[in-house]
């Protein structure tokens, strides 16, 4: 994977996905950019356009980047993905025939971990509840009832320990919480116990915060056996992928008090989201904004143009994904 030299010729560029002024503005003259917001309008590119296409800009995970999208494009060098997951790009065939992914980790660690811990607490102490009820004028007449949950008396077993999963842990453990986890293989210089087996963390705690990519590794493996193993008083938060939680069992548990409650900002097709759960009372539910801050997300379309103006300087890409390391031009 060698990066393209600069030429006086000027270096095309496909932006696919929702427009995004900092991708839209970042690029100097240099570089013809050919929007497309859908896959349909990727169908409508002329193959002359197609045929010079050398590098991508991912702008959001609802444009896949499959073998299908990858293969009209001869000459594409560097697929630039917005986001730290990039289960939406098909980084095996982008491996096999030396196309570079890049992704935005780190910019964003701080932030989904906020979520994550205020998701926590919300969906304990009752929030979203606690806000109708204020809204509603019933406080007027009664006070609102003490709340089941407690981050007090919880032991969190995180499902995943990476970046963003020891920036919860950070956060749990200045609130005083216990905290272990499941991954493969234990976390360099973390001190958590880790569990090998998730379903026997799961018997060992009572909360799961799930902070794993999404992709066939993880599919579904928060499952009915998980649930079980967690128990009644269980609780689970999901800042991952949908595609992590088989959300047809969970929903079954939560309707059956197999678990308590959970607080959910993916979900397995969203944007659309079962009704089931939304006529639940004891979940807190959050359209996929782990990341969506103006700050944050400025910084993430930042690193979607960074990466493919190092990449055409000449340079390695800043942040290519594991299955395409690129170490040298
Ligand atoms: O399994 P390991 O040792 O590679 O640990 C990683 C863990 N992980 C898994 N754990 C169990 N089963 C799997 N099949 C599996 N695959 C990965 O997830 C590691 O502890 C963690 C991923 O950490 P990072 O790569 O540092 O990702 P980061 O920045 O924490 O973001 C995690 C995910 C993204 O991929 C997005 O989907 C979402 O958070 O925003």
């Amino acid at each position: 994977m060698m990066a393209g030299n600069i030429s006086s010729e000027k270096i095309d560029l496909l932006v696919y996905g929702p427009n995004k002024p900092i991708v839209d503005n970042g690029f100097s003259d240099q570089f013809v950019l050919h929007p497309a917001e859908t896959r349909a309008d990727l169908d409508r590119l002329s193959p002359a356009v197609a045929a010079k296409i050398r590098g991508a800009a991912v702008t959001y995970s609802t444009a896949r980047c499959d073998a299908g999208v990858m293969e009209l494009f001869p000459k594409l060098e560097i697929v630039s993905s917005f986001g730290v997951g990039y289960d939406h790009v098909d980084a095996k065939y982008a491996s096999e025939h030396k196309i570079v992914v890049t992704n935005t980790p780190d910019v964003l660690t701080e932030e989904v971990a906020d979520i994550a811990l205020g998701l926590l607490i919300a969906t304990l102490r009752e929030f979203i509840k606690a806000d109708r009820y204020l809204r509603s004028g019933l406080w007027t007449t009664q006070q609102f009832p003490l709340s089941v949950g407690s981050l007090r008396d919880r032991k969190v077993g995180m499902v995943g320990m990476g970046r963003i999963g020891q920036a919860i842990g950070r956060r749990l453990e200045a609130s005083k919480v216990p905290v272990v986890y499941h991954s493969r293989n234990p976390a360099p210089g973390v001190s958590y116990q880790h569990y090998p087996d998730l379903i026997e963390m799961a018997k060992a705690v009572d909360t799961l915060v799930v902070i794993v990519p999404g992709g066939p590794s993880t599919a579904k493996m928060v499952n009915a056996d998980v649930m079980k193993a967690l128990g009644p008083r269980g609780v689970i938060i999901n800042v991952a992928r949908g595609s992590v939680i088989d959300e047809v069992a969970m929903i079954a548990a939560l309707k059956s008090g197999a678990i308590l409650a959970a607080g959910l900002d993916v979900f397995a097709n969203e944007p659309a989201v079962p009704d089931e759960l939304k006529a639940m009372q004891n979940v807190v539910l959050l359209p996929h904004i782990g990341s969506a801050s103006v700050v944050t997300r400025n910084a993430m379309d930042q690193m979607v143009v960074d990466n493919l103006k190092t990449w055409f300087a000449g340079k390695p890409p800043l942040t290519p994904i594991a299955e395409t390391p690129v170490t040298s031009r």
